[in-house]
């Protein structure tokens, strides 16, 4: 089978690794490779750092108003919607994710690429109400430099349009690092970005490794923020190297997200929340709710309707449009859904659905939808991220005992809530300790809404409003208005 090639994009220009080294992308859904792409190491590593700090002084980008950067941004999101099919067929192929789930991804993203564009000409400084009548003082947010985004598989172009519009809108450049896992999209978005206008090396795209190409990236003494999404010991990784160059760091590291279902909840609606929590995706979302707390009144009852509803989740090819579970995006993703399973029966864990690859024709990666229960929330299926389809159920009484179990967990970056309960509803969102809290519905997103964690789930929110304030510093401006002599130089004004 002959490979689709890819090429870098380095200051605007499609190229090969120096080294001439290069390595294979599979497919998830054939366990096969589909796509050959260049293995960056520091030399690529660097002349793209080189080119985005380039461009970050140049005139082209440097005095281009705001307002032209959003112009710009605009344009880029209608690039985006014209090319929405192409990314989002791309993206399924890449990573294995269902069709209609990228569609349904790549269909919004022009609205992120909107909302933040209309930020950039909002960025305000403020006017300091000094206590010196002799002074005048005020800010002026300040772009950083050069950008480092550090993203993963599961969605890579959502993942990067979260950190290049704001990083734009502000006024920085970038260098992004898609996983080896998946890399094409996120090269079509810089042949969109350049057909935008946007300058050459204001974004490259290195393509490589982890601990080769994104270290190389992340130690490099001219990034300015490292914009990390992935798991937590690469995060480590990250921290360390950003402190060599005190790089500025969001991290955005996923979770063991509880989704609660209280005995008042409407059941459909939490059966389908439940599902979409972790099977939608194959569990792999930094947001899966992939530990269900349900109360004891309903729990035979809804346990009984969610395997009912489980088992006819339609596995099969990502492609294929009545597909509702792809394959895991990774052989080595796969290995860890099976070795989770095979722990969590060994800690005592009881079986109840699936656990284990489905019994078919399909040659890709694939693993059942499943569900364990558990009786204790210390076993380490309740504790550790599996990134796969795999629910851990445990039973409550008392909405004490729901949020207790809620908070047993280093992560905090979603949960869910299902209860007709106002009063109830609006407590757990105020004690739960996590990042995105979801009452009576699941994994919803908008550019209008910040999304980030709590504890082990990292730091910094990405979204939103401050979305763009995230990617500035802010300088301090002192202007004396004084006509008199400079006081005495020895002591502070
Ligand atoms: O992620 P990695 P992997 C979790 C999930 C999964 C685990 C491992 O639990 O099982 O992470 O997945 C780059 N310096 N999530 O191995 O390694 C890497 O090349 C700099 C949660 O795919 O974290 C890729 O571009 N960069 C998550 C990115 O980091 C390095 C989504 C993420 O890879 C690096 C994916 C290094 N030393 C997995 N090592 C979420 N929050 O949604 C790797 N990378």
């Amino acid at each position: 089978m002959t490979l689709q090639r890819f090429r870098m994009c380095i200051h605007g220009e499609w190229v090969d690794a120096r080294s001439g080294k290069t390595f294979e992308s599979f497919d998830p859904a054939l366990a096969e490779p589909w796509a050959c792409l260049a293995d960056a190491d520091e030399v690529d590593v660097d002349l793209a750092v080189q080119s985005a700090q380039q461009a970050f002084e140049s005139t082209a980008w440097r005095t281009l108003s705001a307002t032209a950067r959003g112009k710009l941004l605009r344009r880029l999101g209608d690039l985006i919607a014209e090319n929405a099919e192409h990314l989002a067929q791309l993206e399924s192929k890449d990573n294995g994710k269902l069709i209609r789930e990228t569609r349904g991804q790549v269909n919004y993203l022009p609205e992120f690429f909107y909302y933040t564009a209309g930020l950039a000409d909002k960025l305000e400084g403020t006017t300091l109400p000094l206590d010196k009548p002799d002074l005048f003082a005020y800010t002026q947010p300040q772009p950083l430099g050069v950008v480092a985004g550090i993203i993963p598989w599961n969605s890579p172009l959502y993942l990067a349009a979260i950190k290049l519009a704001p990083a734009l809108a502000a006024g920085n450049t970038l260098v992004l690092k898609p996983s080896e896992h998946a890399s094409a999209t996120l090269l079509e978005l810089a042949r969109l970005v350049l057909e935008a206008g946007i300058p050459p090396g204001v974004v490259n795209v290195v393509t490589g490794y982890g601990p080769s190409t994104g270290a190389a990236l992340t130690r490099h003494p001219l990034v300015r923020k490292i914009a990390f999404t992935g798991g937590t010991s690469t995060a480590q990784h990250v921290v360390r190297s950003s402190a060599e160059n005190f790089a500025k760091l969001s991290l955005e590291l996923g979770g063991k997200s509880p989704n609660i279902i209280f005995a008042d909840a409407d059941l459909d609606s939490a059966v389908n929340g439940a599902i979409a929590g972790i099977y939608a995706a194959a569990g792999q979302s930094c947001v899966a709710g992939s530990r269900l707390l349900v109360q004891d009144d309903i729990y035979d009852t809804f346990i009984e309707r969610l395997i009912n509803r489980a088992e006819r989740i339609k596995i099969g090819n990502p492609q294929d449009e009545s597909s509702e579970m792809g394959p895991m995006a990774t052989a080595q993703q796969l290995a860890i859904v099976e070795q989770s399973v095979a722990n969590a029966l060994a800690e005592g864990a009881c079986l109840r659905l699936g656990g284990k690859r489905p019994d078919t024709a399909l040659k890709g990666w694939y693993y059942q939808p499943t569900l364990l229960e558990c009786t204790s929330s210390d076993l380490t299926i309740m504790q550790e991220e599996v990134f796969g389809p795999v629910a851990a159920v445990i039973r409550f009484s008392t909405e004490a005992e729901a949020l207790s179990l809620a908070n047993d967990s280093r992560f905090g970056l979603a949960a869910g809530i299902w209860t007709r309960d106002l009063g109830r509803a609006h407590r757990l969102a105020r004690d739960v300790r996590s990042g995105i809290i979801w009452v009576n519905t699941y994994r919803a997103v908008s550019a209008m809404a910040p999304i980030g964690g709590f504890g082990q789930s990292g730091y910094g929110r990405e979204s939103g409003i401050d979305s763009v304030l995230a990617y500035t510093e802010p300088k301090t401006v002192w202007i004396n208005l004084s006509q008199a002599p400079m006081p005495d130089p020895f002591i502070m004004r």
